[in-house]
């Protein structure tokens, strides 16, 4: 943290830090992250691998203030943006007070598999204080089901507390923000009050877009897909955003504008809703798709991305 949010002021008995929330790729940390922080502040979809960098999210309550750090699904990494990707959850880990680990109940009957232990090994290494949430609870067809599960999660490492929850329906989550609270050392004030994410408004509109197009987008186009905001331009009535989505073949460019364009638009339109309500002013968004062969092992590319 910069030397500016440490100077902020430190009241007495004040407790903050940060929650690095982690676990295997859509078992539902960014569905967590914006639950625990009341506010939609990382993108999410029922496709694998949706979040590409860690996501800080704010939520300041009465004597505390936690911050959560949403980080890429953690799996062994295949190219050069999931080894990234992979460093990002590493260093997440390493600067953390707490962690939350993330596992999908509903994908684990029977038993949790080699992607969940490989993610308990990496927090237990970490060697700080872990909350272990049973996620999406409310797909089990009763509520004994999650038993078991809870009684092999807790086999799996030295976990200070486990949850049974659903990020989607909010079951049990409040208790698990109390337990976070608890698990924060007293420090400092690092983000002033009314910021929830630090990032820029130009990486959560590029996000947005990318959202809608992992909505729309089949099987392995929306992994080829990186959206670039190339100019924001702001005039009297509206705001204009050119923005580019990156993909690696030209099929996937045929794809993503799909039959007369309508695909592109449909992205378009999805994504113009969702910017307007977050800047508050009237949106035109001009898509361009372009054909940036291997960009997920570019790394100047990643770089220029922020990734
Ligand atoms: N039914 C149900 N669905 C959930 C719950 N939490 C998340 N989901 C869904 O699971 C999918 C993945 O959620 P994300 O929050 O994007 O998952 P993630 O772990 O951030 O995924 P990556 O960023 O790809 O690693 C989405 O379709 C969510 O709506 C839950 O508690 N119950
Ligand atoms: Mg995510």
């Amino acid at each position: 943290m910069s030397e500016a949010g440490r100077a902020a002021s430190e009241p007495e008995g004040f407790r903050s830090g940060f929650i690095a929330v982690v676990g295997r790729p859509n078992v539902g940390k960014s569905t967590l992250v914006n639950r625990l922080v009341g506010r939609k502040v990382s993108i999410t979809s029922s496709r694998p691998q949706t979040t590409r960098n860690p996501i800080r999210g704010v939520r300041n309550g009465e004597g505390y203030q936690a911050v959560f750090v949403d980080t890429p699904g953690s799996q062994k990494p295949r190219d050069t943006l999931r080894h990234r990707m992979q460093e990002q959850v590493l260093e997440s880990l390493s600067e953390s007070d707490a962690i939350l680990f993330v596992l999908d109940a509903s994908a684990a009957r029977g038993g949790f598999g080699g992607g969940d232990r490989y993610v308990a090994k990496l927090v237990s290494e970490a060697e700080t204080p872990t909350v272990a949430c049973l996620n999406k609870v409310d797909l089990l067809a009763r509520h004994d089901d999650a038993l078991p599960l809870l009684a092999e999660l807790s086999q799996m490492g030295d976990w200070r507390e486990t949850f049974a929850i659903s990020a989607s329906t909010g079951r049990n989550t409040s208790a698990l923000m109390r337990t976070v609270v608890d698990l924060l050392p007293e420090g400092p004030v690092y983000f002033p009050e009314g910021v929830v994410t630090d990032y820029p408004e130009t990486f959560i509109i590029s996000e947005f877009i990318r959202e809608k197009a992992l909505g729309v987008l089949r099987e392995e186009v929306p992994h080829a897909v990186a959206v670039e905001i190339d100019e924001v331009e702001r005039k009297e009535n509206v705001t204009v955003i050119y923005a580019i989505l990156h993909v690696e073949r030209k099929s996937q460019r045929m794809i993503v504008l799909g039959k007369n364009g309508q695909t592109i638009r449909r992205i378009g339109s999805e994504a113009r809703r969702e910017v307007e309500r977050l800047l508050g002013v009237r949106i035109y968004l001009d898509l361009k798709v372009r054909v940036t062969p291997g960009w997920r092992s570019n790394r100047q590319f990643l770089e220029r991305l922020g990734l």
